[in-house]
């Protein structure tokens, strides 16, 4: 069969106030997880898959479900989030009324939490809970046979069927390298891009902590390619023309000797790449981070969220200010940039506890920071807690998903502070830190092109201005 996936675009996405001003200069990322469905039907079955990057591509859905007549699909598969959502309904919309008989296959991190949500909608006849190679390519068998039922299918579902459990693919190593010639990958890179074009690598899923505000859509479970076959991965970038690297790995950094081995192995084989990492503050150690250094790792971002111990608690973060402090001097020390997160907005947290986080973070002497304001994820224990103590009074997630709106808000804890007040600490948080001098200094230092300047500029400006 002939299947098209899409990326829809996301004018509707659900999104802080501040991330929509800036959204535009963010640059565009790849659909790995298309391009890994793509690569696998490609060189595991006898399906012909094309990828179609509607975002980058800004493709409205009747563009799209033009395409997707246009060249013949068979099937059209969907990926999305919660918060794009009401795109990627819109677009299965689109598609149901320009060919009725192509049959619309939801899949990503929306459709695994969201399974039977999904389906109550007619213009979903599929959805794929968890890694989507094996349950696609048996559902693509089924479909190609003429048959419509998903029985015995691993991680399938449909209309009607009782709820089941997320497919896990079994060995992480079994997965071929993912074909970014699939994707228009030279367009690729973000506003922290240092030498475009730039990818997205996923080394590992999974992450067995247990923060309450996360949803931790790879699973609990840590599952890792090892060492060489990562590396093999960067290579086959490297001779495309990609040597920037953003690993979104849940957590890049937890099995110690195989971030030890990836790193040996770029140095060995020569590679020239940049990469960055997301870590734990800590499962990071200053052997490790100079060896990640040694091997071209130039930003880590650490999941700091507050510099007080309550809050921490609160969150189940499972660490401390200290050992935050800590992590970024060890980063520091590597010659490694330091990126953090911080959110505000935690249950009960005051304004005094939200100034004191702010400075900590000011005490840290960061590269880059994000604060936002802690969002009620859906399928969280957070939210799960806002729900049993009363805070909200319905399940506005499920709601939505069963009927998105333009006008949806993604609820916030606004028992001590409310969203005005939690949205001018957030103003006060982040214009501190970006209108310091310190940090202007050091983006005018760092920047390596008068284009970048314009670019970095014009996002300072809107942010300025739309806050
Ligand atoms: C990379 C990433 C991003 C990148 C996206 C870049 C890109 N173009 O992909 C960036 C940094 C831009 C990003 C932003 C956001 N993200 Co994000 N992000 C992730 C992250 C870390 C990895 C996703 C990924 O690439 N996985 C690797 C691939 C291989 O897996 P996958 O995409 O899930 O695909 C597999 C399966 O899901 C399935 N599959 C996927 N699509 C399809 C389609 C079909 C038809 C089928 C059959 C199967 C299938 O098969 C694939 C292969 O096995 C996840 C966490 C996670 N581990 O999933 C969060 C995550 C997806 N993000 C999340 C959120 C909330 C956001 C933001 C909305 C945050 C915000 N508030 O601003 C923004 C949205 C911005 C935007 N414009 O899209 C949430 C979504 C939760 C939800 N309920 O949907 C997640 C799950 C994080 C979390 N734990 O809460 N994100
Ligand atoms: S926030 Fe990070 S460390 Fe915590 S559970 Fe989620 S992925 Fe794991």
């Amino acid at each position: 069969m002939r299947i098209l996936l899409v990326w829809p675009s996301q004018p509707h996405i659900i999104s802080p106030p501040h991330m929509k001003v800036i959204q535009e200069g963010l640059g565009h990322l790849p659909p790995i997880g298309l391009i890994c469905l793509a690569t696998w039907l490609r060189e595991r079955s006898e399906h012909q898959a094309e990828v179609l990057d509607a975002l980058l591509e800004g493709m409205s859905p009747e563009e799209v479900a033009r395409h997707a007549v246009a060249t013949g699909a068979q099937a059209v598969g969907l990926s999305g989030m919660t918060h794009t959502w009401m795109d990627c309904l819109l677009l299965a919309r689109a598609i149901r009324a320009a060919a009725p008989q192509l049959p619309i296959i939801l899949g990503g991190p929306h459709a695994t939490l969201f399974p039977m949500e999904s389906l109550e909608h007619s213009e979903v006849d599929y959805v794929v809970v968890g890694d989507g190679e094996v349950p696609l390519t048996s559902l693509l068998d089924r479909l190609a046979q003429g048959r419509e039922d998903t029985d015995g299918l691993p991680g399938v579902l449909r209309r009607g069927d009782p709820a089941g459990s997320r497919y896990v693919h079994p060995d992480m190593a079994d997965l071929p390298i993912p074909d970014r010639s699939l994707t228009p990958w030279r367009r690729y890179a973000s506003v922290v891009s240092r030498r475009p074009p730039t990818t997205v690598v996923m080394s590992s899923r999974g992450c067995p902590y247990r923060c309450s505000f996360c949803s931790t859509a790879g699973g609990k479970k840590f599952r890792a390619n090892p060492a060489h076959r990562v590396v093999d991965e960067l290579e086959h970038c490297v001779g495309l023309g990609i040597r920037e690297f953003l690993f979104f790995d849940e957590l890049f950094t937890f099995d110690r000797s195989r971030v030890l081995e990836i790193c040996r192995q770029i140095r060995e084989r020569g590679l020239d790449v940049f990469w960055d990492v997301r870590s734990r503050v800590d499962r990071v150690d200053p052997e490790m981070l100079r060896a990640m250094a040694a091997a071209g790792c130039q930003r880590v971002q650490y999941g700091i969220e507050s510099g007080t111990e309550r809050v921490l608690g609160l969150y189940t973060k499972d660490m401390t200010p200290e050992q935050a402090r800590q992590a970024v001097r060890w980063t520091r020390e590597a010659g490694i940039s330091t990126y953090a997160d911080f959110m505000i907005g935690a249950p009960g947290e005051t304004r005094e506890e939200i100034l004191e986080t702010l400075r900590f973070a000011h005490s840290l002497d960061l590269d880059f920071v994000h604060f936002s304001i802690t969002m009620l994820l859906p399928r969280t224990r957070l939210y799960a807690q806002a729900l049993r103590q009363g805070l909200l009074a319905r399940d506005v997630w499920r709601e939505y998903v069963l009927e998105p709106t333009e006008d949806f808000h993604p609820p916030y804890w606004e028992e001590v502070l409310d969203a005005s007040e939690l949205e001018a600490l957030l103003r006060q948080a982040i214009g501190s830190f970006y209108f310091s001098p310190r940090f202007l200094w050091r983006s005018l230092a760092s920047l390596r092109s008068p284009g970048e300047l314009l670019r970095k500029a014009r996002a300072g400006l809107k942010l300025a201005l739309g806050l």
